[in-house]
């Protein structure tokens, strides 16, 4: 597959890929809005994976036959896509994984318990996922350690000068969102790596919300780590992966135990086996990192360029409409942005609101999107959320704004 360098893309086209498009929901077109909790699959995706089951299925690295063989081929030359797409300098950085979340407690576990003492500091931010609080709360409760977070401002900005101040030779890890999936802010992580690293602090990027729109470059970036979740970015459910620098990787200790994670085992101890490979025990999501694969493919054929510019078309249409209607409020209205609206209806509850939509034909996500801090920090218990792919339209942004008057109408 080429890899599109053009700055636009034909939405109709692309919608053909993905055939839950086409899906009606009570008789209705579906408006598919909740893509930062998962997006839809395009078809060379869902082939691949049947396809892999179909004709390859068979264990990695394990077997002399045929089949084990296509399958371990097949399964490391994902690894080296997805190496080349983030840019990594070597598939010894890419470690497979379940999704971000066990990227996030690999390095609490592995990096953190050999790093992190009594007295220390982890700093966070007030906007991250569950997944990126709880690890580091585990981790600081077992060490003794202290968990700080960096504030935000009413719009969803990271206070910088907080930040900086907050940084000291106790600080040992600092792990913050690349993009947060509850307000959208695109975080300005090249200059908090850069701060971090003037003190010889590591940097972990949470990138869920990241890889599925815009490129990323971990070289450039000189993040330390780096997590990805497969299923936001059209591929498969379970699977992901950790990138890390390889010097630091190879430091770190193994976290699970078992298959293939070793180079030999006796009663009297075990040799661990080289990178990646120390970090996957255990028979992996095969037929995921195959799907996640194409999915790369499929997500280069599109132009992470030309998607960015059409979804930033469709944040500033969606955001546009929704501040113009009555008792519609948004949070989170950062300068830089990816294309989540986050947002109340005065009067409705997200959940009602959210229910009221989906007879409508339109998903979104109610509730606290698993960031319960920023839901906290806005004094509400949850908000509607509206995320976008580059396969949204403007008129389903359109049906959106009039499933809500519909359900401003129920409610008045
Ligand atoms: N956010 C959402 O609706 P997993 O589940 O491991 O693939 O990703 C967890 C995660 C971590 N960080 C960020 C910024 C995320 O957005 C997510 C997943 C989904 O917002 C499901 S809660």
């Amino acid at each position: 597959m080429s890899t599109n360098t053009d700055r636009t893309i034909d939405v109709e086209a692309i919608r053909r890929d993905f055939p839950v498009l086409e899906r009606k929901i009570y008789d209705r077109p579906l408006v598919y809005l909740d893509n930062a909790a998962t997006s839809q699959k395009p078809q060379c995706v869902i082939d691949a994976v049947s396809r892999y089951y179909a004709e390859t299925n068979s264990n990695v690295h394990r077997g002399v036959h045929r089949l084990s063989m296509d399958a371990t081929s097949a399964y490391e030359a994902a690894r080296e896509k997805l190496q080349r797409f983030l840019n990594a300098r070597s598939t010894k950085e890419i470690v497979w994984t379940r999704g971000t979340t066990e990227s996030i407690n690999l390095v609490a576990q592995s990096l953190g318990r050999s790093k992190v003492q009594a007295g220390d500091e982890v700093l966070i931010s007030q906007m991250e996922h569950h997944s990126n609080i709880v690890p580091w709360q585990l981790l600081c409760e077992e060490r003794g350690a202290t968990l700080k977070v960096i504030p935000m401002s009413e719009q969803g900005d990271l206070v910088l000068d907080a930040y900086e101040e907050m940084l000291s030779d106790r600080t040992k890890i600092v792990a913050v969102a690349h993009v947060s999936n509850a307000l959208g802010t695109l975080n300005p992580v090249e200059h908090i790596i850069e701060r971090a690293h003037a003190r010889g602090v590591p940097v972990l990027l949470d990138g869920a919300q990241a890889t599925p729109h815009m490129k990323v470059d971990v070289q450039a970036l000189n993040c330390d780590f780096y997590t990805v979740s497969g299923h936001k970015m059209f591929g498969p459910t379970g699977i992901g992966a950790l990138y890390g620098k390889e010097a630091l990787l190879d430091a770190m200790p193994p976290w699970h135990g078992g298959g293939d994670m070793i180079k030999s085992v006796s009663f009297d101890g075990t040799v661990f086996n080289d990178l990646p490979y120390k970090f996957e025990a255990g028979t992996p999501n095969i037929a995921g990192a195959i799907g996640m694969g194409v999915a790369v493919d499929y997500l280069e054929q599109v132009g992470l360029d030309a998607a960015a510019a059409w979804e930033a078309e469709l944040l500033e249409y969606g955001t546009a409409l929704l501040n113009g209607m009555d008792g519609v409020r948004i949070f989170g209205t950062a300068a830089h942005k990816a294309a989540v609206i986050s947002f109340e209806v005065r009067g409705i509850h997200p959940h009602d609101l959210g229910t009221i939509l989906d007879r409508e034909g339109v998903a979104i996500r109610a509730g606290h999107h698993c960031a319960q801090p920023v839901m906290e920090f806005y004094g509400v218990a949850a908000t509607a959320r509206a995320s976008m792919a580059f396969y949204n339209t403007k008129s389903e942004l359109d049906a959106l704004a009039a499933a809500i008057e519909k359900a401003q109408d129920l409610f008045a």
